[in-house]
């Protein structure tokens, strides 16, 4: 494959320092030499740096840095849909999981029937008004719903042309959701196998199951967002906002080879790797995970002889 790789060094959509430095520390793991030794043709694209946006400090209702993570998130979806306009597969290393309105919107600007599978212990799916937080991590999906489209927004969101509707969404592993949230859920009958279906059904088929349901014919580019505090703590536990009970990295692996074999993975977002967390060994784990989550992404194999 021909992989395009952008670094979306941000962190302003959470609070807590370091989330920046997710994509240098995923990089420096060497992922991108070994995708190249699964055979794949890499382009990195580097980091997007922030632009210098003159900014009004008119706060839109309690939501933190709304101006910047608007204007950042606009780069990375024009980033996203340059690279998809290359012919090549997009993987974006995170930042927090802000971010994700901007891959969302790239791909689906370049794939309009694109679909998406987020892998999260949160869902994601605050608005404006719902969010408990201001943290703008917490809210990227509600951005790019066609449903939640009449929500709040201001100018600065006036590029979002392009909508995701929520038949095209699911969710798998979440385990801390906000009630606003569950009812957005539950309202607009989006997909979601939480960590409690995934325990019941299996991660095999918890993924066979959302990719049945947001893509009944298999015919759609797929769009995996992979927040790694979808991964239980004690696997990934450089990330900013941990929930225990998560998936293994097992687990995460499988979900990804699944998608894999579908032969339609056209993009894939890292995200939430924070090395200023925990201390050299837990960082030193969790940027192996992504690593192994990006590598079963696309195509390696555990086979162990090879
Ligand atoms: C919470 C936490 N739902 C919020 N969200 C997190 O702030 O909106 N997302 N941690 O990653
Ligand atoms: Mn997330
Ligand atoms: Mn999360
Ligand atoms: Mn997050």
């Amino acid at each position: 494959l021909h992989i395009g790789v952008v670094g979306a060094a941000f962190e302003k959509g959470q609070s807590k320092k370091g989330t920046s430095l997710g994509p240098k520390v995923i990089r420096d793991s060497s992922v991108l030499k070994n995708l190249k030794d699964l055979g794949h043709q890499i382009e990195d694209f580097g980091d997007l740096t922030e632009s210098n946006v003159q900014i009004d400090k008119v706060n839109h209702f309690k939501v933190k840095n709304w101006h910047e993570v608007a204007s950042y998130n606009k780069s990375v979806s024009d980033k996203v849909f340059q690279i998809c306009q290359s012919n090549r597969k997009v993987l974006t290393l995170g930042g927090d999981h802000s971010i994700g309105a901007g891959t969302v919107h790239g791909h689906l600007t370049a794939y309009p029937d694109s679909c998406v599978i987020w892998v999260d212990a949160h869902a994601d799916i605050n608005t404006v008004k719902s969010t408990p937080s201001g943290n703008m991590h917490g809210m990227p999906l509600s951005f790019v719903l066609k449903e939640l489209q009449d929500e709040p927004s201001s100018p600065e969101w006036n590029w979002v042309k392009n909508r995701l509707s929520a038949k095209n969404l699911a969710f798998i592993g979440l385990r801390d959701v906000d009630p606003e949230e569950r009812k957005i859920i539950h309202e607009l009958g989006i997909c979601s196998l939480s960590m409690e279906e995934v325990d019941l059904m299996g991660i095999k088929e918890a993924v066979r199951f959302a990719l049945n349901m947001i893509d009944p014919l298999h015919r759609r580019p797929l769009h995996v967002s992979f927040d790694v505090d979808a991964l239980d703590p004690v696997e990934a536990p450089s990330t900013g906002t941990t929930v225990r009970g998560g998936l293994t990295l097992r687990e995460g692996m499988t979900l990804l080879e699944t998608v894999n074999t579908t032969g339609r993975l056209s993009a894939l977002d890292i995200v939430e790797v924070n090395p200023a967390i925990g201390n050299s060994e837990q960082v030193g784990q969790t940027v192996e995970a992504a690593r192994r989550l990006v590598l079963a992404a696309f195509g390696n194999s555990r086979q162990g002889n090879s």
